[in-house]
């Protein structure tokens, strides 16, 4: 299968936590958001987990900015277009399964509740049973986020309730290092990785400082990357990401060197299950 040779990256530009006035490279605005995209794509991104922000960028779940945003990407990039569902913690879950009214080819579905620095992110198991049925009646293939390992059981109990996804393959990705969530090093990892359903295949990404050992770690376990600048905004010690390219670049480097180079959109198209949506 291309996941054992290849290295699936997704790039996460933007998020909802962090604020546009402190870290002005964050593309926030549709234009700025699809020229990321573009220049992640050439750098080597396959994937696009997306967040949007309103005129004062603030993160909105706006369904005309949603329906927007995916056009342009598919527009723009041959990139697969994967919508958030998490949104920000403030998000109600009516607005959040309102999400796959703007028709992406993916979205992300996260197994549980995890506190989320002084925050919750709340995901108890009727909101994730109703999106999870969602992405099945639409065909938005899901990729299961897993912030603690609670979440994986909860993933086994998904699919032994209602089977396998849009898609027919599941694939996870490991969020690490969130302030209440699962930490980012390597036991934890291979912990994590060893729980999942038998096929399964999975990318992980290391928030802040777990951003280089959960990347290492990933890639020695026959995993897949998430970078961008949701999840860290410090690329060296005291050195701001500059560009969320520049953190595409770096992965695909780190992939090429462990001899599974970065995988293209079409292949991960094929790898992940995606249905054509485009024209
Ligand atoms: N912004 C976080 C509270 C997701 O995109 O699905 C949730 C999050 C997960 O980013
Ligand atoms: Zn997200």
């Amino acid at each position: 299968m291309a996941g054992s040779t290849q290295t699936l990256i997704t790039v996460a530009p933007t998020g909802a936590e962090a604020d546009k006035s402190a870290v002005p490279a964050l593309p926030v605005t549709l234009d700025e958001l699809v020229a990321t995209a573009k220049e992640c794509e050439a750098a080597g991104a396959a994937v696009i987990h997306v967040h949007i922000r309103d005129e004062a960028a603030r993160p909105t779940l706006d369904a005309g900015r949603l329906a927007d945003t995916v056009a342009a990407l598919r527009e723009g990039t041959d990139l697969i277009v994967q919508l958030s569902t998490g949104g920000a913690v403030t998000d109600g879950f009516a607005g959040r399964l309102a999400v796959l009214d703007a028709d992406p080819d993916a979205c992300s579905l996260t197994c549980g509740t995890v506190n989320f620095g002084d925050e919750v992110f709340a995901n108890p198991y009727p909101f994730i049973r109703e999106l999870y049925q969602l992405t099945q009646a639409r065909q938005v293939v899901p990729e299961f986020e897993l912030f603690d390992l609670g979440h994986v059981a909860t993933l086994h109990r998904l699919l032994g309730e209602f089977g396998p996804p849009a898609g027919g393959h599941v694939h996870c990705d490991l969020v690490m290092g969130v302030p209440g969530g699962m930490p980012g090093d390597v036991a934890t990892l291979a912990a994590a990785v060893a729980a999942l359903p038998a096929g399964a295949t999975w990318s992980a990404t290391g928030i802040g400082r777990t951003t280089l050992p959960v990347m290492f770690g990933a890639l020695g376990a026959g995993g897949h990357l998430r970078v961008g600048m949701e999840d860290t905004l410090t690329f060296a010690r005291g050195r701001p990401v500059a560009r969320n390219a520049e953190l595409v670049e770096r992965a695909a480097e780190l992939a090429r060197l462990a001899h599974r180079p970065p995988m293209s959109p079409a292949g991960a198209r094929a790898f992940l299950g995606i249905r054509d949506r485009r024209g």
